[in-house]
């Protein structure tokens, strides 16, 4: 498990110390005011007074939850909070329940969380929130009772509506297609799906794309998406294309593709990193692939956070809270607050992103 913390608060030991606890104590409200009125003051200064928030990712070690991480934490350094991150190294709702509780247990006041299976972290969630933890759920979502609010990197009904043109328009909105998804668990995929498969039946532009198969491989890792990716070739080699919703699997099919020198036979399209994909829509394998800012979720999750902490908002529907330079965000139906505008990635403008 990878558990990194930013900062950790000192633990008290001597009576003697007392005076100076208090003087650090005040350095740091001291600090946190100068942070909410758009200071720069850091969370590594912080001290045992410093609210302290968790971050937990459906997994570490890829680019867009290091990039939600990085934006929340810039955010929580302005507003005067200690933001930590950690979570399963792949995978795991268990883990993410033993991240959850331990989270609770070591005084954190704030989870975020992008679940792996709804039903299996809500329980935690909730006895975190009896326990006084407020939760804001990102990128895929947890049981509406589990969290206050929910941020979405972008509106899910245009992902759904943005891929399928991503595909239709390079086939000619004539022929079939797999979607290459991630666990079946995963609530965020599993919406797109439903609203793209939902958009398939009743846009006549799309009368003529049939939806193959939607395949769920057992997690969202490399090695599986490749392996699948490899299956989906074999065992249907008459498709036009793959549509994979998810950063993994889209890098891996663009692998196989690349790999196997069909390029030119299948399109491959989903939601990808820019940096990840760049060799792939370089080499004229990948034309077209679909994302949105997660430094950008990451931010308006904090800004959320602090909203809810700070008792502007209650997380219903209509309430709005301003996030720094980004503006202002309402909340909409079932707690569900969308954080910005996707982006389709082409040759033509991927060395515009950095991400
Ligand atoms: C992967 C994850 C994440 C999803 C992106 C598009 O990184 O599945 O949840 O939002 O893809």
């Amino acid at each position: 498990m990878n558990d990194r913390l930013y900062s950790i608060a000192a633990p008290v030991r001597h009576r003697g110390l007392f005076t100076l606890c208090v003087s650090f104590i005040l350095i740091a409200l001291l600090a946190s005011a100068c942070g909410s009125s758009g200071g720069s003051s850091s969370s590594s200064g912080s001290s045992s007074s410093t609210i302290k928030l968790y971050m937990i990712p459906k997994f570490t070690g890829i680019p867009p939850f290091t990039q939600a991480d990085q934006g929340a934490q810039q955010f929580a350094q302005q507003f005067g909070y200690q933001l930590s991150y950690g979570g399963p190294t792949s995978s795991s709702a268990t883990q993410q329940v033993q991240f959850i509780n331990n989270a609770v247990s070591k005084g954190y006041k704030g989870i975020f969380i992008s679940a792996d299976d709804p039903a299996a972290v809500t329980p935690a969630l909730q006895r975190a929130q009896q326990n006084g933890v407020t939760v804001v759920s990102y990128d895929s979502d947890v049981l509406p009772a589990g969290r206050t609010a929910y941020v979405e990197g972008t509106s899910a009904q245009q992902i759904a509506d943005i891929q399928l043109q991503m595909l239709g328009s390079q086939i000619n909105y004539s022929g079939d297609f797999v979607i290459l998804s991630a666990q079946a668990t995963d609530s965020n995929q599993v919406l797109w799906n439903k609203l793209l498969v939902q958009d398939l039946q009743t846009n006549p532009k799309y009368k003529n794309m049939h939806l193959v198969t939607t395949i769920n491989p057992p997690d969202d890792s490399t090695p599986t998406a490749v392996q699948y990716a490899q299956s989906v070739l074999k065992e249907y080699p008459s498709i036009k294309g793959i549509i994979a919703p998810t950063t993994i699997a889209v890098a891996a099919a663009a692998q196989v593709v690349k790999q196997e020198g069909v390029c030119n036979k299948y399109v491959v399209t989903g939601l990808g990193d820019p940096k990840q994909m760049e060799s792939y829509v370089t080499s004229g394998c990948v034309k077209q692939f679909a994302l949105w800012g997660f430094a950008r979720e990451g931010q308006v999750a904090m800004c959320a956070m602090h909203a809810i902490l700070t008792h502007q908002i209650t997380g219903k529907q209509g309430d709005t809270y301003t996030c720094g330079n980004l503006g202002s965000f309402t909340v909409g139906a079932e707690g569900t607050v969308t954080a910005g505008p996707p982006t389709v990635f082409t040759k033509d403008n991927l060395d515009q992103y950095t991400f």
